[in-house]
């Protein structure tokens, strides 16, 4: 329960960490951080007990203490209440210093007091999380990610699991993590993409996952981690990748409402203001983007990867002339694409692939498969893949597969789009990167 002015004069017992003791002789005030925020317990040495008095001149902030007192409604505490307490006892003590306080402020070597940076608040993330902007973020993680699920239950999607340990890469060869798997090496799975396309022979019809990633790619950047959370969907009988685009922009848009609706307090936090999505979004072909980016003077030809600054400098045109946040780049040339990826039926030099790009950076991807079993053998062995490992999956074109497609979307860099978070660490809560794999 929420305690507030109206409980004046109730007795209450709750709990919470020290987060600042302030003294002034006869009069100590406590202030106890919980879930809520802040209350401020106020003892004066005639209305407490001695006991309690004395208790509390060796408390040590963020120990947990467990107050037992009576309600008070004040205009001057924080949240309009103050406990004036008949009990108090200590929990756990915290041991001194703090590696870092509530606030995230660090005392250097000379002793005076800075900001923590991100590398030392993620050694100490547990106290990091203690910090309500910090906790916010992983508040509104939860509230997109109930988005999501409720998104694709009330579509008739079925949430599927599929494995996590592979026998062969399903993103074509690089980037894998080997693991030692008995007598055998396997790896880790890089997206579920060949399990969601061989459920699509199943009669599902529909399936979305919501799974780790595994990338052991070497780049170190503020957008990529080494393990992350895929949002990843396959729709069977489809015309065209339209279709899984239309799915993707609609989950969007109700990811984006039902955040505005429900995480208002947790936006306010973070000083971040959400506007809806306008659906459908625009389209640019890439060939469109590439003539965007050279008339903007940035050198790129046709069939170069769209880099970070490309994506930054189309973010801004498509801000300035269709004053959407998000739009897809569609039609990438065939030669960039997948083994598993469609090229388009009016035009082989170009695929099916898109990509859907947010503030200025890509959250999520995908494109209607090929289902003709030739054709998909042939792709794998001109990607220089080894037919054998893959098998198990061709098997279920075989006997019957629909044309299907999907997308991917990258949980903690929609996070880190959506409440403008300058690492994608930042929207993770224990962050898996080229230098880090604990806490
Ligand atoms: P892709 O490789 O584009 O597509 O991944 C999909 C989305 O996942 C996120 N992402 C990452 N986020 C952080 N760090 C990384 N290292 C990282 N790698 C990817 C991005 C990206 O848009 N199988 C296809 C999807 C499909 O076609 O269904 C795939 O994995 O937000």
């Amino acid at each position: 329960v929420e305690i507030t002015g109206t409980m004046d004069k109730e007795l209450v017992t709750l709990a919470g960490w020290v987060h600042e003791l302030r003294d002034i002789g006869r009069l100590k005030f406590l202030l106890l951080r919980d879930r809520k925020g802040i209350i401020q317990v106020t003892m004066s040495k005639k209305d407490v007990p001695e006991e309690v008095f004395k208790a509390v001149t060796t408390l040590s902030r963020e120990s947990v203490v467990q107050v037992e007192g009576r309600v008070r409604a004040s205009n001057i505490a924080p949240r309009g209440v103050e406990i004036i307490p008949i009990n108090l006892r200590v929990i756990s003590r915290a041991k001194t210093p703090l590696p870092m306080d509530i606030a995230g402020k660090v005392r250097d070597h000379s002793g005076a007091v800075r900001d923590a940076g991100l590398d030392t608040r993620l050694d100490h993330r547990v106290i990091d999380l203690r910090k309500p902007q910090v906790a916010s973020i992983f508040y509104l993680r939860h509230i997109v990610l109930r988005a999501i699920h409720h998104f694709f239950d009330e579509r008739n999607y079925v949430e599927v699991q599929t494995p996590n340990l592979i026998s062969a890469a399903s993103e074509g060869g690089t980037g894998l993590f080997p693991v030692q798997y008995f007598e055998k090496k396997v790896f880790l799975a890089q997206s579920p993409q060949l399990y969601k396309q061989m459920l699509m022979a199943t009669g599902f019809d529909r399936v979305y996952e919501v799974t780790p990633y595994f990338r052991a790619e070497e780049h170190n950047t503020v957008r990529h981690l080494n393990e992350l959370t895929g949002v990843d969907a396959e729709i069977a009988y489809i015309s065209s990748e339209e279709e899984v685009m239309t799915e993707l922009e609609e989950l969007l848009s109700c990811v984006v409402d039902t955040t505005i609706e429900v995480g208002g307090e947790y936006l306010e936090k973070l000083g971040v203001e959400l506007t809806p999505l306008k659906t459908p979004l625009p389209r640019l072909t890439y060939k469109k983007a590439v003539e965007l980016l050279q008339e903007e003077g940035y050198n790129i030809i046709f069939g170069e990867d769209l880099d970070t600054k490309a994506e930054k400098i189309l973010g801004r045109i498509m801000m300035e002339k269709t004053g959407c946040k998000a739009y897809f780049i569609t039609r990438f040339p065939s030669s960039m694409s997948k083994f598993y990826t469609q090229v388009c039926t009016d035009d082989p030099d170009v695929s099916t692939h898109f990509d859907l790009e947010y503030g200025g950076m890509e959250v999520a991807s995908g494109n209607q498969r090929v289902h003709d079993m030739e054709t998909l053998k042939n792709r794998i062995i001109s990607s220089g893949l080894n037919i054998d490992d893959f098998s198990y999956y061709l098997e279920a074109f075989e006997f019957g597969m629909p044309p299907h497609g999907g997308f991917g979307l990258g949980l903690d860099r929609l996070l880190m789009q959506l409440l403008k978070l300058g690492n994608i660490r930042e929207a993770t809560l224990f962050p898996r990167d080229r230098d880090r794999v604990t806490p």
